[in-house]
């Protein structure tokens, strides 16, 4: 079991949460992704001290990370070694544990179904674990059991096929892909986590967020990297599948404070986090050629190999909750995002970058 570090004294008022936050220490899985290095830089801006968990051997994104945020320490872990999260965990001793790793992109996971399974959704088992074995949580419910507190990456994907209009946090889940199957598994698990052993554990149902530094392998940042490589003649068209799907899209950026929030709660309970505003595939397209100054119908071609085997053709959240509780709001709207997306592209590939080799703007 872990001895705990000091704490400041307790003083009065904002002077109180910023000598609080000072003390503070997170870990992160999943830092050298899109929400990582946004929560990083969030945790630090508060007075945290920051620890990432990173894979590998000669993971190129690691470079990129140290060169954006200098201060992050790091650890190394894999979420599919449980001793590796045990290490990292007493090593570490954290005050919060941000679980963002997991297989992310949604069609990865009918190829590689039982991979997803492991990383997305046993993940989160292991990393519970974890902390419980750290914390020297044996037995059942106590409230308040262990001091350190779990933040877990939810997806509106579980709630695929939807039932309700807009979606908020007692909707019922229907997934549609292994991903979302092993999402729903993760969830259930911290809220079962937080009941068997009362452990501070939090789901954020996070609706999609995007970014300069989104993975090019979504369809904001295929569009945005498609919109600037055909405006500097690299390419003349764009391949695209299901241009009707809905998507409730918002700022990574915005995103990521509301994990902070949820942890810095009195009692922990899971958020609906999203705009409440949704766009077709084919609204972004046409937004985006626009920015650029370019018709989308002169360079947008439908390829079936892009068509999912079942897709979420809606999802639109209801985050009143968050709003009411947390006082959490997205500050970026969807017309300021596409903008900033299409721009740091443009910017990105004149001055001879490459997507592979940077994740945008500061990267
Ligand atoms: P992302 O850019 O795809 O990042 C995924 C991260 O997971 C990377 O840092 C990756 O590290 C790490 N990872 C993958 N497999 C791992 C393993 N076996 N062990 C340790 N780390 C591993 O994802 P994101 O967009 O930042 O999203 C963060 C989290 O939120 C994810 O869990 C995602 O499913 C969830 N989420 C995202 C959205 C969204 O719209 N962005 C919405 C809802 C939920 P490497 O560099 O080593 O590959
Ligand atoms: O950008 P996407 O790949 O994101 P998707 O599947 O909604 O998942 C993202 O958001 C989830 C939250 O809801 C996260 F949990 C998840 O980790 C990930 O970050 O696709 C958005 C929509 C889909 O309906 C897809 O069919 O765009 C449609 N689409 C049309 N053509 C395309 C394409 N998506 C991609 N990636 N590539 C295309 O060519």
């Amino acid at each position: 079991m872990l001895p705990r570090r000091g704490r400041s004294p307790a003083g009065s008022g904002w002077r109180r949460n910023w000598e609080a936050a000072l003390s503070r220490r997170a870990l992160i899985t999943g830092i050298t992704g899109q929400d990582g290095s946004y929560l990083a830089e969030h945790l630090i801006a508060c007075g945290y001290e920051v620890w990432g968990l990173v894979r590998g051997q000669q993971n190129p994104r690691v470079r990129q990370l140290r060169q954006l945020l200098g201060d992050v320490r790091l650890i190394r872990g894999d979420l599919l070694d449980q001793g590796s999260l045990i290490s990292a965990v007493e090593q570490v001793q954290p005050d919060e544990v941000y679980n963002l790793a997991a297989i992310s992109y949604v069609p990865m996971s009918w190829q590689q179904a039982e991979l997803t399974g492991e990383v997305t959704g046993l993940g989160v088992l292991r990393v519970l674990e974890a902390i419980r074995v750290c914390s020297g949580i044996s037995a059942s419910r106590s409230p308040g059991r262990g001091q350190i507190r779990f933040y877990q990456a939810s997806s509106s994907e579980m709630f695929g096929m939807v039932r309700e209009s807009p979606q908020n946090e007692q909707t019922p889940f229907h997934p549609r892909s292994p991903y979302g199957v092993a999402k729903t598994y993760g969830h259930f698990l911290t809220q079962n986590y937080r009941e068997s052993y009362g452990m501070f554990a939090v789901s954020g149902i996070l609706f999609n967020h995007e970014s300069p530094r989104r993975g090019a392998e979504f369809v904001t940042r295929k569009i945005s990297l498609g919109v600037a490589r055909i405006k500097l003649g690299y390419e003349k068209q764009l391949r695209l599948g299901n241009l009707s799907a809905r998507r409730d899209w918002g700022y990574a950026a915005d995103y990521v404070r509301a994990m902070r929030l949820m942890l810095a709660g009195e009692e922990p309970a899971d958020y609906v986090i999203g705009t409440g505003v949704t766009h077709t595939v084919g609204e972004l397209l046409e937004l985006a050629f626009k920015v650029a100054g370019l018709d989308w119908r002169e360079h947008v071609v439908t390829d079936a190999a892009f068509i999912r085997p079942a897709e979420v053709d809606k999802l639109c959240a209801d985050p009143s909750l968050a709003r009411e509780r947390l006082g959490w709001e997205s500050k970026v709207g969807f017309e300021e995002l596409v903008a900033m997306m299409v721009e740091a592209d443009l910017a990105l590939l004149s001055s001879g970058g490459h997507a592979e080799d940077s994740f945008g703007d500061s990267w």
